[in-house]
């Protein structure tokens, strides 16, 4: 370090990807001159290059400094400044207009996950808007749903992660669907990684893609087809019960229902015995390689199948996450260490139940909309269908209304922390919805000019987690980070906590009260493991006892009797009552492979040969750093496709191409690799959508081509994907 500073504070990077790094910030004269990262002692929580690039996110021209009130078209980006008065005013008048005319139903709140920080999330607008008479609130998680499904489907639970350092403990490690090296995952998973290689514990990577990961820790590469990896679980189980491979005693004491899948697998059900060379024909993968991982996850114990969640993006993602934890039950490897439950779900990432969870402040306030919705079913996956409306759905919501079934006719929508637009499925056809009068308020908090930002009438500047204070959880290992307050917010840009402060004041909403961002620190830290809030303070980290490493479910397992699974028969549910009971044929009761649409056996595959999938960039957390310079020269954004795909069609590697399929076309630079399989193409999620004059997507953005259907669990299907490529170049020459 060669300057001097006046400080350097230590925070927690509350980024997207959920990785919950350490980075010291060295400030000078009241602006960050430099980023560094954790070298104290080990486990070190180590920022990867994003992190430490944050200055270019904090700095970047492309900073949204005063409110702004649009002028031009939607979507065009022509914008004048205003005052916060006056936008505040804005909102707030418009928020009591839409109520009072049509019901509180028809005002949409439309949160995500930009910022991962307890106190400055999505929570404030949300009780907000829930004292201001209610909202409809939207479902669908698109990261991982069909992971959730499966979980409480299975489980009966929300979380089923071990903490990574309890790799270590493992013999053989299935990285199934997961990059870790190119996806954050929790902090220090990769360390981890690295030394289960060292340690000589076997690795083996299921993936259409040669990942970073595979490169790296991986002994073995098994590529397959995107979404039909619930077919290869199921010849493996196939295989362990033809062998008897299987963990008897653990299906007695733990499962309900082995009976009812083993007459499924052996096809005494549908006639079709589930076996490996039927599953070669629909997953690529060789019927002996199928035999061989069979037999060595069953033999090889402890193990762990750490099933990822793009796997389960698939328009049947829920089953193959139902398949994957039954598997676990038929080795065993559940609830102990070095095992996994293989189930996923964002507390499987984040690794730890911690005492301060999710919708603190969301659940401070009764949303009258949701409450008066008709009652839930425990269990139920379609438990929100009639009260809410899924984040697939939006469109219809707009267009449609009352007259498509909806509570009410969507006629504002607030957007925070959220770049609907470029993260949701099929973008063509959300730009023209909200262009739609129909929509007749759109208002947005956000930090730089994205392409849903442009849609916006007012746009609400927000700050970034360096100009605030906040409260992090860790992920990978069990810690909490604070992050305090760094430089001045930039420009007239305001935290979430003060903008809601604003609009509750505006509302007249008295009781909703006024508290600093450290009354709101000090609040959660009271019900969370941190004993003594001034030494935090003082620390900026709080670590956990962790004496040994976490396992989900290791209680359940070692006492079942006091401690059941919260399932109706308390137990794993490998055939769920739950289902049964729903009776819907497209959720059956029994974990069940059935082929995706736009997927290899689609029919409409002789248009559109290509399965695309859409994977998380190693240098974006999602749509964010996309347009920071020194991020932008690591690594270009490009449609990975294998030479054999890229020869039949005439493609050279760096030319610009044509990615295309009835929804939309992108145009995009091809990078001809043998690190993806033929048939499979991939163009990373994140990229900003900027179509030109005749709605050709410039940008790169894989939602122009991605379906708004959502699997029948609810979950995001970007994976199920049917796309052509074409060169741009005149003399390509195209095989037939
Ligand atoms: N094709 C395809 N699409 C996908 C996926 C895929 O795999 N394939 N993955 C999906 C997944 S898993 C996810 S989670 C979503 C992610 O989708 P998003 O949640 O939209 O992703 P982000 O880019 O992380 O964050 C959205 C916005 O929040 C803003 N932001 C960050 N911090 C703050 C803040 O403190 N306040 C405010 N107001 N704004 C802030 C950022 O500037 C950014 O524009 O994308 C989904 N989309
Ligand atoms: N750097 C970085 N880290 C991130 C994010 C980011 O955007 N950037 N986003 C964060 C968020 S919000 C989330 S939800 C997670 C997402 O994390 P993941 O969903 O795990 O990430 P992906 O890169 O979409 O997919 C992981 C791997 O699955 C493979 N894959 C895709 N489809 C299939 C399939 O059908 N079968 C099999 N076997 N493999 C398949 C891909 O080739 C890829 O290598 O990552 C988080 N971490
Ligand atoms: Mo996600």
């Amino acid at each position: 370090m060669n300057h001097t500073v006046d400080e350097i504070i230590t925070t927690t990077c509350a980024s997207h990807c959920g990785g919950s790094c350490i980075l010291r910030l060295h400030v000078k004269d009241g602006v960050i001159v430099h980023i560094e990262t954790d070298d104290a002692d080990e486990p070190q929580l180590r920022a990867c290059l994003r992190g430490r690039a944050y200055r270019q996110r904090l700095y970047d021209p492309n900073r949204i400094l005063y409110p702004l009130k649009r002028v031009g078209e939607r979507g065009e980006g022509k914008f004048v400044r205003i005052s916060w008065d006056e936008a505040i005013d804005t909102v707030a008048r418009e928020i009591v207009r839409v109520r009072d005319t049509y019901g509180p139903a028809s005002i949409l709140y439309l949160p995500l996950a930009g910022d991962l920080g307890q106190v400055h999330g999505t929570g404030h607008m949300a009780r907000v808007l829930a004292m201001a008479g209610g909202y409809t609130m939207p479902w669908g998680q698109p990261s991982f749903h069909a992971g959730i499904y499966a979980l409480r489907i299975t489980y009966g639970a929300f979380s089923a992660g071990n903490t990574r350092d309890d790799l270590l403990n493992s013999r053989l490690i299935l990285l199934w669907g997961w990059n870790p090296a190119g996806t954050v995952a929790g902090v220090n998973t990769n360390w981890y990684l690295a030394q289960a290689r060292e340690k000589g514990i076997k690795i083996v990577a299921i993936d259409p893609r040669y990942t970073d990961s595979a490169a790296t820790f991986a002994h073995q590469w098994i590529p397959i087809r995107p979404a039909t990896d619930g077919a290869m679980l199921l010849a493996m189980a196939y295989v362990m019960l033809e062998e008897n491979l299987h963990d008897r005693k653990f299906l007695d004491r733990y499962t309900t229902g082995f009976d009812k899948f083993k007459d499924y697998l052996l096809g005494v059900s549908d006639g079709v015995p589930k076996t490996p060379g039927w599953a070669e024909q629909i997953t690529g993968v060789p019927a002996e390689t199928i035999v061989s991982l069979a037999r060595e996850y069953a033999a090889t114990k402890p193990s762990a199948l750490l099933s990822g969640v793009a796997p389960g993006r698939t328009a049947n993602g829920e089953q193959y996450h139902r398949i994957a934890i039954t598997l676990g039950a038929m080795t065993g490897n559940i609830g102990l260490h070095g095992g996994d439950a293989s189930a996923r779900a964002w507390e499987s990432i984040t690794s730890y139940p911690y005492k301060v969870s999710w919708g603190f402040i969301e659940g401070l306030a009764r949303n009258p909309v949701d409450r008066e919705g008709p009652p839930r079913r425990k269990g139920d996956p379609w438990e929100y269908k009639a009260s809410r409306v899924h984040r697939c759905e939006v469109p219809d919501f707009i267009e449609k209304g009352r007259a498509g079934g909806f509570r009410g006719d969507c006629k504002l929508i607030a957007v925070v922390n959220f770049s609907y637009l470029n993260a949701m499925p099929n973008v063509n056809r959300i730009a023209t919805a909200l262009k739609s009068e129909k929509l007749e308020f759109l208002f947005v908090l956000e930090q730089v000019m994205t392409p849903t930002a442009k849609f916006a009438d007012i746009i609400l500047p927000t700050n970034t987690y360096m100009e605030r204070d906040d409260l992090v959880r860790g992920a990978g290992l069990p810690f909490y980070g604070l992050q305090r307050k760094a430089v001045q917010p930039l420009g007239e840009s305001k935290s979430h906590n003060d903008i809601a402060t604003l609009l509750a004041k505006r509302l007249g909403l008295t009781e909703y009260g006024e508290r600093t961002d450290e009354d709101w620190i000090r609040e959660m830290v009271a019900v969370s493991e941190i004993p003594n809030y001034e030494e935090f303070k003082e620390k900026g980290i709080y670590r956990l006892e962790h004496k040994e490493p976490f396992v989900a479910f290791k209680q359940q397992i070692e006492d079942p009797e006091n401690n059941p699974f919260d399932t109706p028969s308390g137990k794993i549910e490998i055939y769920s009552q739950w289902l049964a009971e729903l009776n819907d044929p497209e959720l059956p009761p029994l974990p069940t492979y059935v082929d995706a649409w736009e997927g290899w056996n689609d029919p409409l595959r002789t248009k559109y040969p290509l399965q695309m999938i859409s994977t998380h960039f190693k240098r974006r957390a999602n749509n964010q750093f996309h347009e920071i310079p020194w991020l932008a020269e690591t690594e270009t954004h490009a449609v990975l496709i294998s030479g054999a795909d890229a020869e039949a069609r005439g493609i050279k590697d760096g030319e610009l191409v044509r990615v295309f399929n009835d929804r939309g076309e992108v145009l995009i630079p091809a990078r001809v690799t043998e690190r993806i399989m033929p048939g499979v193409v991939d163009v990373p999620h994140g990229a900003w959508y900027q179509p030109d004059e005749k709605g050709i997507d410039r940008g790169g953005c894989p939602n122009v081509l991605t379906k708004d259907k959502p699997s029948p669990g609810g979950a995001f299907a970007y994976n199920s994907c049917l796309v052509e490529i074409r060169s741009t170049r005149p003399d390509a020459v195209q095989a037939d």
